[in-house]
């Protein structure tokens, strides 16, 4: 590890010119706006009714949008959890803060916002999902679950020692919350909260109070579920990430594997410590609602054909997925109702968003890491009393790489001259004029990894997607957005779009050059990976 940290370092210094000019200034009163940070992990905009409420009604999380902005256009720079998490802290694209993948631990020399809130005043916190592989800097108390994460009796790191507490994770992190709100928040200063959920993530394994209702519903089929994926590059047909081939009926579906063993299932994969952290209470509770389930399906099972199959697969994962969410709702209803109760409401700013999109069925696929609009897209709510108006919403293009900045700014802290992004500020009020973003970037690099999404970048508009996957392929893919929503139609080789083709390709060298990204450095991470026997 020693060696591979070394490296890293020198690595990112090497291509840094590191330029922290930053000017905090030490706050004057206890009026500064106080900032609620929510992130869940996996939560596709498509599953929250502020944006749609075809799957389900997440009221709780809709009163931030009612309260305040609702952004239709807000995407991540690399769709792929710790890296997201890195940009979000660092301000910076994962080609220059260093955490390109879920792989490489996260080098704590880079300046996060947190700290700069806190050396200017601010007292902060964390409480969840972080998915470094080391402790966060710049927080006067955590509570972080150990990598990914359980969704049942889960394991902390926190700034007193080791825990692992009996429970459901999502209540859990609110309660450890809700806890340090009441006892330990200093109300002589202003506060930054990062309160991060580890649900709705794979494998979407819900509370018990959630288990019964859920698992009764039955949700609309995306149009192309049953995409072949005619039309589009080597990319999209050789993903790992299939309702119908790659999603686990035991593992995921939570289908026992004496069903399997019953029905000669190939390739059965064990759920294994999923369930087997549950006390026996909880497993009693987790077995009358699933064993019938897959007796029910054993029934059924020699019957089907793939196209059942894969829709009886996407029943159960948008069964399990939702009723994740539904637990998430309500906690956040939790927060806002403790925000409110104490008078705390009318001077903090409450963001909601997902570490990125996901794929529910849309395209046959479940998971994230493409620039496809599913995966590229998150959910972003944000209320700032007297602030933004209620019930406003924004199309503007916005990214993740923004927060950093925004809350510097929030705080009256001038932002270090190296973050990336730009402060969402003048859109919460309202003065876009002062906004002229038309172009953003994006950088995958997982690959060789789990669901084989092959490395790619590429340049969004809004009326147009340029990608270029390489790696082990050199093609590259235009999705003309207005006509092609669904992005089912590559027509980077059509002549008729010759001149978007090049107009976009000059733009995305541009904004390439603007981030100090590069085929040398993208070439230094695989040699680096290769070096330490990440990839082959
Ligand atoms: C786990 C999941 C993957 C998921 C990655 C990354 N497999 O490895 O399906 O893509 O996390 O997710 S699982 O067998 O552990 O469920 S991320 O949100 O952390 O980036
Ligand atoms: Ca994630």
């Amino acid at each position: 590890m020693r060696t591979k940290t070394t490296l890293l370092g020198l690595f990112i210094a090497g291509i840094l010119l590191v330029s922290c000019s930053e000017k905090s200034k030490k706050p004057t009163n206890t009026k500064k706006p106080n900032i609620v940070f929510i992130m869940s992990d996996d939560h596709a905009y498509q599953a929250i009714s502020a944006y749609s409420d075809k799957l389900i009604k997440t009221p709780n999380i809709d009163r931030i949008a009612n309260e305040g902005m609702l952004f239709t256009n807000a995407s991540v720079t690399n769709s792929i959890c710790a890296p997201s998490r890195a940009v979000i802290l660092t301000g910076k694209h994962s080609h220059l803060n260093g955490k390109i993948d879920n792989r490489m631990p996260f080098d704590t020399t880079n300046v996060t916002f947190p700290q700069l809130l806190q050396k200017a005043g601010y007292q902060t916190a964390m409480f969840g999902k972080l998915h470094f592989g080391n402790n966060p800097k710049g927080v006067d108390e955590f509570k972080i679950l150990r990598g990914q994460g359980t969704y049942y009796n889960p394991f902390f790191y926190t700034n007193t020692g080791d825990t692992t507490i009996t429970g459901y994770t999502t209540d859990i992190i609110t309660d450890l919350t809700l806890d340090w709100m009441e006892k330990r928040r200093d109300t002589a200063k202003p506060f930054m909260l990062m309160y991060l959920h580890k649900a709705p993530h794979r494998t979407w394994m819900p509370a018990p109070r959630h288990f019964k209702e859920f698992t009764k519903k039955s949700y609309p089929l995306p149009e192309t579920l049953f995409d072949e994926y005619d039309n589009r590059g080597t990319a999209a047909k050789t993903a790992e990430m299939g309702i119908l081939k790659h999603m686990q009926l035991s593992y995921d579906l939570k289908i026992p594997d004496s069903i399997a063993a019953l029905l000669e299932i190939k390739n059965w994969n064990q759920i294994g410590n999923r369930i087997g952290r549950l006390t026996p209470e909880q497993r009693a509770v987790w077995d009358s609602i699933y064993d019938p389930i897959a007796e029910d399906f054993a029934k059924r099972f020699p019957s089907m054909n793939d196209s059942t199959l894969t829709v009886w697969k996407y029943q159960r994962y948008m069964q399990d997925y939702l009723a994740s969410i539904a637990a998430v709702d309500e906690n956040v209803g939790r927060l806002l109702d403790y925000l409110e109760d104490h008078n705390l409401a009318d001077n903090t700013m409450v963001v909601y968003t997902s570490d990125q999109g996901f794929y529910l069925g849309e395209h046959g696929w479940f998971d994230k890491r493409f620039m496809y609009n599913e995966s590229f897209k998150t959910p972003l709510l944000i209320k700032w009393p007297n602030v933004i108006t209620p019930h406003t919403t924004e199309d503007e293009m916005v990214q993740n790489l923004d927060f950093a900045q925004t809350f510097l700014e929030v705080a009256g802290i001038v932002s270090p001259d190296d973050m990336q992004g730009e402060s969402l500020v003048p859109l919460l009020k309202g003065e876009k004029e002062k906004w002229d973003r038309d172009a953003v970037y994006y950088h995958y690099y997982e690959y060789p990894g789990e669901h084989a999404v092959k490395r790619h970048y590429g340049i969004a508009t809004k009326g147009y997607k340029l990608i270029h996957f390489y790696y082990d392929v050199d093609e590259w893919e235009l999705y003309d957005l207005q006509n092609d929503p669904q992005e089912i139609n590559n027509v980077y080789n059509d002549p008729a779009y010759a001149e978007t083709v090049a107009t976009l390709k000059d733009k995305l060298e541009r904004l390439r050059e603007q981030y100090k990204d590069s085929d040398d450095l993208s070439n230094s991470y695989i040699r680096l990976y290769k070096e330490n026997g990440w990839i082959e």
